[in-house]
């Protein structure tokens, strides 16, 4: 692994968000892709925390930590990430579903779709099937994105499609889900439109879903 990605990926396990701001800086300056940096260091890095917590290894309090430095070079990362796309491709609505308090991959997607055209309303975390309801009663609305980490959560995806039906709304937008633990098997069960696995993925998907 290059030395400065390897210094953010230390960075983050060790919760130091100055080392991961400053690396990412000298690597952006550097003329670094953005991209390898978000993978091969911040994305790594969060996945080797996951490990060391199923390891019992790490606690809720280092993976809190950890994911504060993420989210410092991820800050960094942001207008990088971003291309300029002047004319709206569409108003996607996102949120992380109800008792899920994990954002950071719901704010790559939604960082990622905003520099891809799209005009963004982020609902934020825990958010259940009639608040995002509510979001898309208030109109313009192209697309519902729903995020979930943890399997216990994953069932606010389905009960938000329910409620979309239920309030006659599931034909005026298309729904798109993703989180570690969701699949396209899950999406398909659940009636989504589309499903990623990653926020690249899902500005793919996005257009698609769109065309
Ligand atoms: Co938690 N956590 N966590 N956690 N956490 C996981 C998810 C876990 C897998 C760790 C583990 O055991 N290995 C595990 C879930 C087990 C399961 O359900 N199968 C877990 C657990 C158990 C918990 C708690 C229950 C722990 C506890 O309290 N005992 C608790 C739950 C709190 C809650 O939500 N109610 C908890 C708490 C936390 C923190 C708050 C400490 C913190 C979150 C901080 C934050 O987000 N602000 C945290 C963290 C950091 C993690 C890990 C380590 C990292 C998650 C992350 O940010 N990854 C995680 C382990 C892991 O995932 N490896 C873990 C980086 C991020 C870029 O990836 O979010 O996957 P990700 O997003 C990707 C793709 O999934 C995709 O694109 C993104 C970028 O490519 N994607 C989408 C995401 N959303 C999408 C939406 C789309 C499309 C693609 O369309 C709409």
């Amino acid at each position: 692994m290059e030395k400065g990605i390897q210094l953010i990926f230390d960075g983050i396990l060790e919760g130091d968000s100055d080392v991961v701001s400053e690396n990412v800086s000298t690597l952006l300056e550097a003329g670094v892709e953005p991209k390898k940096i978000l993978d091969e260091g911040l994305i790594a890095a969060m996945e080797k925390v996951g490990q060391l917590f199923e390891s019992g290894d790490f606690f809720v309090p280092e993976m809190l930590i950890a994911a504060r430095a993420m989210k410092a070079g991820l800050e960094l990362l942001k207008p990088r990430l971003m291309e300029a796309e002047v004319e709206s491709k569409g108003k996607v609505v996102i949120g992380t579903v109800k008792g899920d308090l994990h954002d950071i991959g719901k704010n790559l997607v939604a960082v990622m779709l905003e520099g891809a055209g799209f005009d963004i309303v982020d609902l934020g975390v825990d958010i259940d099937a009639d608040q995002f309801v509510e979001a898309v009663k208030a109109g313009g609305v192209d697309v519902l994105a729903m995020s979930a980490l943890l399997t216990t959560t994953m069932p606010g995806m389905e009960a938000t499609i329910a409620a979309l039906e239920t309030a006659g709304l599931r034909d005026d937008v298309k729904v798109i889900i993703g989180g570690a633990p969701v699949t396209q098997k899950f999406a398909d069960e659940i009636g989504a439109d589309g499903f990623a696995s990653d926020a690249g993925l899902a500005v793919t998907v996005t257009k698609s879903l769109l065309q």
